[in-house]
C-alpha cells in the first residue's frame, strides 16, 4: 500500500491547507489596523494614509496595514481601549476623549489653555508634548506626532452665541470627557456627552440644540446643514495624536521603529499643512451652505466664565498643578 492511500484524501487536504496557511503567518507580520474617525477626504485621513504608505515603502513591504476611515472600527472611547490592548495598531485620536484613559492629557482640554494655534505647535513640539508622550506611553500608547485640529467653536440651530449667557439653557453635545460637561455647565447650558457619529441626527431631531467643533469637522459631517449658527468662540484648541499601540511598536526592530518615527514626523508635517488649507475651504463651504458666522473679537467673558473649570480640575488633581502651569504659563 502506498503512503498516499494510507491517509484519507480529506485528511491530506486539511494538512496541506493548514501548512499553506501556517507558512505566510509565520513569515510575515500581521497587517496593521488603523483607526480613523473621519471621512476619507480629510486632513487626518490623508496624514494617516501617508504614514502607512511611507512605513510600507521604507521597510520594503515588511510592515503593512490599512486605514479604516469613518469610525467603522468603533467609537473613539472604545478605540482608545483597543489601541491600548494592541487590537488596533495605530490611529489619530483627539486628546479630548483621551483624557479619560490618560489623565495627564486633560491639560489640553482646559478651555483657552493655549493662546493660539502656533503657540500650541510650539508647546506640543517641545516640553509639553514630551510630558504628554510619557504619560501616554505609561498607558500603552506611543505618540508619533501631534496633528492640528484647529480651534473648536459653538454651533447650534437656534441663535448666534455672542456671550456665555447665550449658552444658558441650551442643550449642547460634547465629547466624552467630564471636563467638557463642566465647561458647558459653567455657562448654564446642558451638556450631553455623545459619540461623534450620533451628532447629526441628534441635532436634526432636536435631542440637542448644537455642539462645538472646528470648521473641517463642522463641514465634513454636514452638521452645518442642521445647525446654521456658527459662533467663533474658539474656546478649545485640542491637538490630536498620531498614536501607535505600544504592543505593536515594541515588537518592531530598532530599524523599523526609526522608520515609524520618521514617517510619523513626516505625516505630522503634511497633516498640519493640509489642515490650514482645509480650514479655509470649510469656512467657504459652510457660508455657501447658508450658515451665519459670527466672530467674537473679545473672548474675555468666555475666559472668565471658565474659571470654575480650572478651579475644579486643580482641586481634583493637585498632582497636575505643575503640568497645567507648564502649559498655561508658556509665552
Ligand atoms: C473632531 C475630532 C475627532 C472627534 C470629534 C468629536 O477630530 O477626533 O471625535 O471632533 O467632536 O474635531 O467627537
Amino acid at each position: 500500500m502506498t503512503f498516499a492511500k494510507m491517509i484519507s484524501k480529506k485528511t491530506l487536504t486539511a494538512a496541506v491547507a493548514a501548512a499553506g496557511m501556517m507558512v505566510p503567518l509565520a513569515a510575515e507580520a500581521k497587517d496593521w489596523r488603523g483607526w480613523n474617525i473621519h471621512v476619507e477626504d480629510y486632513p487626518v485621513s490623508h496624514g494617516m494614509e501617508a504614514f502607512m504608505a511611507e512605513v510600507t515603502e521604507k521597510t520594503g513591504g515588511e510592515l503593512k496595514g490599512k486605514v479604516f476611515h469613518s469610525g467603522v472600527l468603533g467609537s473613539q472611547p472604545d478605540a482608545i481601549e483597543q489601541l491600548r490592548l494592541g487590537i488596533i495598531d495605530f490611529g489619530v485620536f483627539s486628546l479630548g476623549p483621551m483624557g479619560q484613559a490618560v489623565p495627564a492629557t486633560n491639560v489640553v482640554s482646559l478651555p483657552f489653555i493655549f493662546k493660539s494655534v502656533p503657540q500650541m505647535y510650539e508647546i506640543m513640539d517641545g516640553e509639553g508634548g514630551e510630558a504628554l508622550g510619557k504619560a501616554l506611553e505609561e498607558k500603552g500608547i506611543v505618540a508619533l506626532g501631534y496633528y492640528d485640529a484647529g480651534a473648536r467653536s459653538f454651533y447650534n440651530s437656534i441663535k448666534p452665541i455672542n456671550a456665555p449667557a447665550d449658552v444658558a439653557g441650551m442643550k449642547v453635545r460634547v465629547m466624552n470627557n467630564d471636563l467638557f460637561v463642566g465647561m458647558i455647565e459653567a455657562m448654564g447650558g446642558n451638556a450631553t456627552p455623545m459619540a461623534f457619529a450620533e451628532v447629526y441626527q441628534s441635532i436634526k431631531t432636536g435631542v440637542v440644540d448644537g455642539a462645538e467643533n472646528n470648521p473641517p469637522s463642522y463641514e465634513s459631517t454636514s452638521h452645518f446643514e442642521v445647525a446654521q449658527y456658527y459662533s467663533m468662540s474658539q474656546h478649545l484648541i485640542i491637538p490630536e495624536c498620531l498614536c501607535m499601540a505600544k504592543k505593536t511598536f515594541d515588537a518592531l526592530t530598532p530599524e523599523q521603529q526609526e522608520v515609524v518615527r520618521e514617517a510619523g514626523r513626516n505625516s505630522t508635517a503634511l497633516q498640519r499643512d493640509l489642515w490650514q488649507k482645509r480650514e479655509m475651504a470649510s469656512m467657504e463651504i459652510v457660508k455657501a451652505g447658508g450658515v451665519t458666522v459670527n466672530e467674537i473679537a473679545d473672548k474675555s467673558a468666555f475666559q472668565a466664565a471658565m474659571a470654575p473649570v480650572y478651579e475644579t480640575f486643580l482641586a481634583d488633581n493637585p498632582d497636575m498643578v505643575e503640568l497645567v502651569d507648564l502649559f498655561r504659563n508658556a509665552e
